[in-house]
């Protein structure tokens, strides 16, 4: 760190006898023109190591307050929440870091960059890594193996059960293309979950080009028509091209490392999810869709 290098520097030359003897004695001889050069070497031997101690402990504490200064402010991750149920009873909860089973990575060489992509975020510095996200402890995938409706229950390839079978894998026999525009799967839970994250994988097979896909936005309701208690969870549709509302998330390359939602403990028995075609081409792909959650009827009660 250049600061400390600095004060670290100054420490040294003030600490150094010739140095301050030969400012001391120059300021003294200002001071005292007449006085002879013995008469000040003798006051000169009682101040020095004052000024010199004083000196050394002030640059210490530059330095040791510059220490206590994180190069990044983080700020701790909580370990538990407090919550509080309709009878007005509060109770705390744990929360454990979210662990997600990834795919494999597919890709090869560079993807050529996405020039003129709109709504795109800075590119991550290098090194980034997503820090976890917390979850209350118990909360597991919800979603694995339920029911699915899809706005094209028969898609060109694959089949509408894939979207929760637990395969995330972006290779032929894993994805489900649907046909173009705006399409949308279903999820139904079964029954009330309070919801904390949700997790979904597009086509990550990023061999030639990076892959976005557009007007992606993901909802939550009570009712399968999506009339009662909807909310909507994340929504990049900057440009309301879905007529649903103008969106304030951004777009997103995919990777194996699917996109993350923080859905803060939302009620709700269906999940969905809307996307309209990709930089590619047209169609709609879909790999896996997992939710994680507790019933709502479960020790965990919802936030909202
Ligand atoms: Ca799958």
């Amino acid at each position: 760190m250049d600061i400390e290098r600095i004060l670290k520097t100054i420490t040294f030359k003030v600490s150094s006898n010739l140095n301050v003897w030969i400012l001391s004695d120059a300021l003294m001889a200002l001071a005292h023109p007449k006085t002879s050069y013995e008469t000040r070497r003798t006051r000169m031997k009682h101040i020095i190591p004052l000024v010199a101690t004083a000196a050394v402990a002030t640059i210490a504490l530059a330095i040791g307050i510059n220490h206590s200064k994180p190069d990044t402010p983080n700020p701790p991750k909580p370990l538990s929440q407090i919550e509080t149920d309709e009878n007005n009873t509060s109770k705390t909860i744990a929360l454990v870091p979210l662990k997600i089973e990834y795919p494999l990575a597919h890709t090869n060489g560079t993807p050529k960059p996405l020039k003129g992509m709109p709504n795109m975020p800075p590119p991550a510095k290098p090194g980034f890594r997503r820090p976890p996200m917390m979850i209350p402890e118990g909360t597991t995938n919800v979603a694995r193996g339920k029911q699915i409706y899809a706005s094209d229950d028969d898609p060109i390839i694959g089949s509408i059960d894939m979207v929760t079978d637990g395969d995330k894998e972006a290779i032929d026999g894993s994805f489900i293309e649907f046909g173009p525009g705006r399409q949308q799967v279903t999820i139904d839970l079964g029954l009330q979950h309070n919801i904390y994250a949700i997790t979904l994988w597009h086509y990550h097979k990023n061999a030639l080009a990076a892959r976005v896909y557009f007007d992606v936005i993901v909802q939550t309701a009570d009712d399968p028509d999506f009339i009662t208690h909807v909310k909507t969870l994340f929504n990049n549709d900057h440009d309301n091209t879905s007529g649903m509302g103008i969106g304030t998330d951004k777009n997103y390359i995919e990777t194996h490392l699917g996109k993350i939602i923080d859905t803060q403990g939302v009620q709700g028995r269906y999940v969905r999810l809307y996307s309209n075609g990709n930089n590619l081409n047209p169609l709609n792909h879909l790999i896996e869709i997992e939710v994680y959650g507790q019933p709502v009827n479960s020790d965990s009660k919802a936030k909202s």
